[in-house]
């Protein structure tokens, strides 16, 4: 079946891996179901004011129990990969002891359906929904919080390591600090910058002991966080906007690739934060040494550009998509992975989000029109096919997401995915973007 759309002739090495992601809270529902216990954003959600139209991930997409409907989608589109996230609370009760059987089960059902059908998981075992017992003791605002994240992705991997070749470890952990802790917009709702960057030191902390904790029992398997990535690029073409923009850049990427890549926090983030914050008083010895255990993947998650103003603030030089924050810009993507390689080495890349919000509405005819998104991963797909062309070691693409789904704050009102949900009915419907994909896909093409 020809391309329907005006195709761009780029083909991309042979191999090359077409997928698309999802998390957890964010479509499985079953929020009380075999043993699941709360987390930080069932709290949220169902504290009044906090979502919009006070939605809640309770019901979600109910993949809980669509999952193998799901998974035949995914096949029928041609997806070789599936990214998911597992979810902390279903597996450990109160994220702090033994396993709960039950809910591990439902990840070996997903695994097992994936194999089935010939796609190829990847797993995330930390995208935000931090067990609400452990928030009640500190969060990770408490050291202890790492350790038990470690726990948990030991006994993930030792009991699915061997069927799942790629773990991610922490989903961007730089919206948990700027988002959980900084503007308060996502759970555990906290406008408090002295909390924000110890939370940042204890994530990264969790990173490398989860690395290490998982190592065993992952075989020839592979494992890396997921960070997502902002160029950052001066507004004019002032000195003081290229040096704020040299700060930008240290908050928004250097704060999380150093650690991990050179095992150190970058000086100018570190003095910068230290006017408003006792980050460094939490730094121990040999913290920096368990953060930059090898790594053998970098998942990138890329969305929008930032430009830096003179005195630091940011503005929009391209159209937005209905995400107020997301401007449309390409080229961002190509300039993120390449310098990933040129600073911090040849480490193999997987992108495991991009995408955009489109008002997608249910046609009378039963078809859902998104041609933004056909438009918009087109662009992005030959931005990344400039990056490889450039040397980038990329392996594979992820589409956020899979299907609609909660967007946190923005509850269900954004649609994100390639496959429209209607809620009322849990009816499953391909977006025109979805056809678009599988022929993509097909062809190995853009
Ligand atoms: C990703 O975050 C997430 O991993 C995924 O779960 C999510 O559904 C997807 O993107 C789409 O949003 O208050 O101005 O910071 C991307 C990073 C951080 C971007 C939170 C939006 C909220 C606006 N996101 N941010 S703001």
């Amino acid at each position: 079946q020809p391309i329907p759309e005006p195709t761009l002739g780029l083909s991309f090495p042979t191999g090359f891996v077409w997928g698309a992601a999802t998390s957890a809270y964010q479509i499985e529902g079953a929020a009380a179901e075999d043993g699941r216990t709360p987390s930080v954003w069932d709290t949220f959600s169902h504290t009044p004011g906090k979502v919009r139209n006070g939605d809640t991930g309770d019901v979600a997409a109910d993949h809980y129990h669509r999952f193998a409907a799901d998974l035949d989608l995914m096949k029928s589109i041609g997806l070789s990969s599936y990214r998911f996230s597992i979810s902390w609370p279903r597996v450990i009760r109160d994220g702090k002891g033994p396993i709960n059987q039950q809910g591990l089960d439902f990840y070996k059902r997903l695994v097992d359906g994936l194999h089935e059908r010939g796609i190829t998981p990847m797993a995330t075992l930390y995208h935000w929904d931090t067990p609400q017992a452990l928030q009640d003791a500190g969060g990770w605002e408490n050291r202890d919080t790492a350790y038990r994240f470690a726990e948990y992705a030991a006994a993930v991997t030792e009991a699915l390591g061997e069927s799942v070749p790629t773990w991610l470890t922490l989903n961007e952990p730089k919206t948990v600090v700027q988002n959980g802790y900084l503007n308060g917009g996502h759970a555990p709702g906290f406008r408090d910058p002295s909390k924000a960057y110890v939370v940042a030191h204890h994530l990264m902390l969790a990173h490398g002991l989860a690395v290490e904790a998982a190592r065993p029992h992952i075989g020839g398997g592979r494992i890396g966080p997921a960070l997502n990535l902002h160029p950052c690029y001066p507004a004019d073409e002032s000195p003081e906007a290229a040096e704020q923009t040299h700060l930008m850049d240290g908050y928004e990427n250097r704060l999380y690739l150093d650690p991990v890549f050179r095992g150190e926090y970058p000086r100018d983030t570190l003095e910068s934060i230290a006017e408003f914050s006792p980050m460094a008083k939490y730094i121990k010895d040999g913290d920096l040494k368990i953060i930059s255990a090898p790594i053998d993947v970098l998942a990138v998650q890329y969305y929008t550009p930032i430009y830096v103003t003179a005195t630091g603030g940011t503005v929009q030089k391209h159209p937005l998509t209905e995400a107020f924050w997301q401007q449309i810009y390409p080229r961002g993507l190509t300039d993120i992975l390449v310098r990933v390689k040129k600073d911090y080495g040849d480490v193999p890349l997987t992108i495991t989000e991009n995408g955009l919000p489109t008002p997608d509405q249910l046609g009378e005819d039963g078809k859902v029109d998104d041609a933004g998104r056909i438009a918009f991963l087109r662009d992005h797909f030959a931005a990344a096919h400039a990056a490889i062309a450039q040397g980038v070691r990329l392996e594979s693409y992820h589409v956020w997401s899979f299907m609609d789904n909660f967007e946190w704050q923005e509850g269900y009102e954004q649609r994100w995915g390639l496959i429209y949900v209607d809620y009322p009915t849990q009816r499953r419907i391909p977006k025109r973007s979805a056809l678009w994909y599988s022929d993509v896909i097909h062809a190995n093409k853009v």
